[in-house]
């Protein structure tokens, strides 16, 4: 049944019971926004609630060695299993949908495909991924990453956030063993295909007038920081000629940021900034910025890093400034599978009306692009009117989730079922 077909009666009720039940998890009052940082007391809800949704269903709920968590129809140690999912953490004050739509449409599928009594060929699961928005830590995609090798646990039990806790021990404050994480190669063999349901951030849906959409890539994309020191000193006594301060190398190194972005039709982003002492009346003595930057492909991504960093040690060394660049999160191109896109398009698009399925690259990194050197991975997206996302104002039109998840059912009918 395609979603454009599909009136989702059926889907609808239990679909908007889980999600009035998550709803209002680390939702903060005030602003509207999400605060589900890995290993908080949001995200053990956010678990907690996951796991019951795995219980009502009758299926096996288990965690990780990195915590992220899995419902299974079937017995995964078969093989070849069909897995969907998504996250259920978020950025500060991110939206209700980025994660937790392709959770929520990951049981609705669930329960759309028992409703029309479907017989299961291979291992159905089910996942949530931990810390994938990478929030409290810095580093994206962190369930994913340990378990397909992609991050070793020393350089996981690195991993310190704003308040100096590490990330052992905010896992052992959790009830989690840091010392069991690691790379999972017999648990991500068990999976054929992962196809993760996720709400557009961006408008290319929109645009087309279509509910649902297949990926195609995922562009490279990384995170840097750029740590400028200067001379911290009195705001109202000290002469401009004899400061140091670190604020006007950074400031101008954003509007570089942009200037370089915008000549290689890439994207650079100064989101998050640090200052010390941070006091109104005292010339920093630290400035800390965040540099995300994204291309459509790894040459323009380095031209404009490269780019950026050369301004940034130009206008450091112009006001007596130290500069240090890290590099604290990358990923590279991701390529989904074409077999399962094709196979999945088919499916969406209905061989025999020959009705095509909108399918989409994306500068937004995901779980599925971490496992695509892995499993054989797929996405979804559900159509996102404003395209705005990682804000409280995402949105996705109830009706175009139930789209999304009717296609989900499908695909996993198509996929998983005889
Ligand atoms: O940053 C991203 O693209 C994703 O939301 N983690
Ligand atoms: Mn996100
Ligand atoms: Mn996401």
């Amino acid at each position: 049944m395609r979603p454009e077909e599909g009136d989702g009666s059926s889907v609808a009720p239990g679909f908007h019971t889980m999600w009035s039940e998550l709803r209002p998890v680390g939702r903060h009052p005030g602003t509207g926004g999400y605060r589900r940082f890995a290993w908080s007391g949001a995200d053990a809800e956010c678990r907690a609630w996951f796991a019951e949704q795995a219980r009502r269903r009758g299926l096996v709920h288990e965690v990780d060695r990195n915590g992220n968590q899995w419902a299974w129809l079937g017995n995964p140690a078969a093989g070849d299993a069909v897995v969907t999912g998504s996250h259920l953490d978020s950025v500060p004050d991110g939206g209700a949908f980025d994660g937790p739509l392709g959770v929520v449409s990951a049981f609705a599928a669930l329960d759309e495909l028992r409703a029309r009594g479907v017989r299961f060929a291979k291992p159905l699961g089910i996942v949530n991924f931990g810390d994938e928005e990478g929030a409290r830590f810095g580093l994206a995609c962190v369930g994913s990453r340990l378990s397909a090798g992609r991050l070793t646990a020393e350089e996981a039990h690195r991993l310190t956030d704003a308040d100096g806790v590490t990330l052992p021990r905010a896992m052992e404050a959790a009830g989690y063993d840091p010392d069991a994480i690691g790379a999972d190669p017999e648990r991500l063999g068990r999976i054929g295909a992962f196809v993760e349901l996720h709400v557009e951030q961006g408008r290319a849906l929109d645009l087309t007038g279509d509910r649902v959409g297949v990926a195609s890539a995922i562009w490279p994309h990384g995170r840097w920081r750029f740590d400028f020191r200067g001379e911290a000193n009195h705001a109202g006594t000290t002469r401009l000629a004899d400061r140091r301060d670190p604020m006007l190398p950074y400031a101008e190194t954003v509007l570089a940021a942009r200037r370089n972005a915008r000549l290689a039709g890439a994207v650079a982003t100064f989101g998050k900034i640090s200052v010390e002492p941070n006091g109104v009346n005292a010339v920093p003595s630290l400035v800390r910025g965040w540099l995300d930057s994204r291309a459509a492909d790894r040459a323009a991504l380095d031209t404009v890093v490269t780019g950026i960093e050369q301004a940034a040690h130009e206008y450091a060394e112009a006001h007596g400034i130290r500069l240090d660049v890290v590099r604290e999160s990358f990923t590279p191109v991701v390529e989904f599978d074409h077999a399962l896109r094709d196979e999945i398009a088919r499916i969406l698009g209905g061989a025999a009306t020959g009705l095509r399925v909108p399918v989409l690259g994306t500068g937004a990194g995901h779980d599925a692009g971490i496992l695509s050197g892995t499993v054989p991975t797929a996405m979804l997206f559900v159509r996102n009117p404003t395209g705005v996302s990682h804000s409280p104002a995402e949105y996705a039109a109830e009706d175009d989730c139930v789209a999304g998840v009717t296609a989900l059912a499908d695909v996993l009918e198509g996929l998983a079922c005889r």
